[in-house]
C-alpha cells in the first residue's frame, strides 16, 4: 500500500471492506428479511415425551445439551430445577467454537466433537443449524426435541413420577390462556426482541426492535407493579422465558445488544421481580454470569470484531 495514501482514502476503503465483510457474516450469524430485520430460524426436531411416544418418561434415559451462555438452553436448566429434575435428566455442556461461532461439546463423544456432529448422527443429511437446547435420547441416540419452549413444557408435565416437586406445575391448565398470550408477547418484543436489537442490520429495523422491547419493559413493569409474577403470584413458564433474558441484560444485552435506554436494575419491580426468581432454591446455581459475558462477546464475532470483554458487570443489585 502506498505510504502516502491519503488517511480519508484508507477510511473510504476500510469502511466498503468492512460493511461487505459485515454483510456476509451477518447474513451467516443472523438470517435477514430484505429490509434488513432478523429472522430466527424454526427449531427441526418437535417430538414429544408420553407414555404413547416413542419416547417415554424414564428416569435416567434422556440429556439435555446447553450452553450455560444461551437463554433458550437456560430455560431448560430452570425447569429442571424447579421440578427437582436432577438425578432424572441429566445435563451435557457445550462451549462455543472460537473459529466460526458454533458450539462444541465440552466432553467430545463417539458422536464427535461438534455439537453438529450430534446433529448428523441423528440425521445425517441435517442442514438446519445445530442449536442448544437439545433433548436427547440416550436408548435410542437421537434428538427428541430442539424448541425450548417445547422442552420445557415436556419437562413440566412428563416426568412428575420422578420429580421432588411434582406437585409444581408451571403451566396449569386455568392458566394457559393468559401465560400462552404472555409467552407471546414476550417472545417478540424481549427474548427475540433483544436480538431482534443486537442482529438489526438497518437502522429502521434496529429502531422498531428497541422500540417494542422497550414498551414491553415498561408494560411489564407497571404489571409486576401490583402482581409478584406475571400470572398473578404463581409462578409459571411464563416467568422462566422472561427470567432468561432479564437474567442476561444488564451483562450483554444492554451494550453488546444495544438495548441501551435503561438496565434492568433501573426498573423497581423487574428487578425485584429477577431478584425473587433468582434466589428460589437451585436457581442461582443456573446462572453462571462470566460465562455468559464472556460468551457472548467472544463468539459474535461481527458484533464485537476487538474481541474484547468488558470489564464484570455489577450484578450485586440481585443481593439487595
Ligand atoms: N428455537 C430455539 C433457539 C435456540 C437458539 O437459537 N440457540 C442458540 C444459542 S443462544 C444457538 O444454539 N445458536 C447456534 C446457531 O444458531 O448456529 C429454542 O428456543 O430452543
Amino acid at each position: 500500500m502506498p505510504r502516502n495514501l491519503p488517511a480519508s482514502s484508507i477510511i473510504q476503503l476500510g469502511r466498503f471492506t468492512w460493511t461487505t465483510l459485515w454483510q456476509m457474516m451477518m447474513a451467516q450469524l443472523a438470517p435477514r428479511s430484505t429490509d434488513g430485520k432478523y429472522l430466527r430460524p424454526e427449531s427441526a426436531f418437535r417430538q414429544v415425551i408420553n407414555a404413547d411416544s416413542r419416547y417415554p418418561a424414564q428416569a435416567g434415559r434422556y440429556r439435555l445439551f446447553v450452553g450455560m451462555s444461551c437463554p433458550w438452553a437456560h430455560r431448560t436448566l430452570l425447569v429442571r430445577a424447579l421440578k427437582g429434575l436432577e438425578s432424572v435428566i441429566s445435563v451435557s455442556f457445550t462451549l462455543p467454537s472460537p473459529e466460526n461461532g458454533g458450539w462444541l461439546l465440552a466432553t467430545p463423544d463417539r458422536h464427535g466433537h461438534r455439537l453438529m456432529d450430534l446433529y448428523r448422527s441423528a440425521v445425517p443429511n441435517y442442514s438446519g443449524r445445530a442449536t442448544v437446547p437439545v433433548l436427547w435420547d440416550d436408548e435410542t441416540q437421537t434428538i427428541v426435541n430442539n424448541e425450548s419452549a417445547e422442552i420445557i413444557k415436556l419437562l413440566n408435565a412428563e416426568f412428575n413420577s420422578f420429580a421432588t416437586n411434582p406437585e409444581l406445575d408451571l403451566y396449569p391448565i386455568v392458566g394457559r390462556e393468559a401465560i400462552d398470550r404472555w409467552n407471546d408477547v414476550i417472545y417478540h418484543s424481549i427474548n427475540n426482541g433483544v436480538y431482534r436489537c443486537g442482529f438489526a442490520q438497518t437502522q429502521t429495523a434496529y429502531d422498531q426492535a428497541v422500540s417494542e422491547l422497550f414498551d414491553q419493559l415498561d408494560t411489564s413493569e407497571i404489571h409486576l407493579g401490583c402482581n409478584e409474577f406475571l400470572w398473578g403470584d404463581r409462578l409459571t413458564l411464563a416467568d422462566v422465558r422472561l427470567f432468561t433474558t432479564l437474567i442476561r441484560f444488564d451483562l450483554v444485552y444492554h451494550s453488546l445488544f444495544k438495548c441501551s435506554r435503561r438496565r434492568i436494575r433501573d426498573y423497581a419491580n423487574l428487578s425485584r421481580y429477577v431478584q425473587s426468581i433468582y434466589h428460589l432454591p437451585g436457581i442461582a446455581e443456573t446462572c453462571d454470569f462470566s460465562t455468559i459475558q464472556h460468551d457472548y462477546f467472544s463468539s459474535l464475532f461481527p458484533l464485537n470484531p476487538g474481541n474484547i470483554i468488558p470489564t464484570d458487570v455489577d450484578m450485586s443489585w440481585l443481593s439487595r
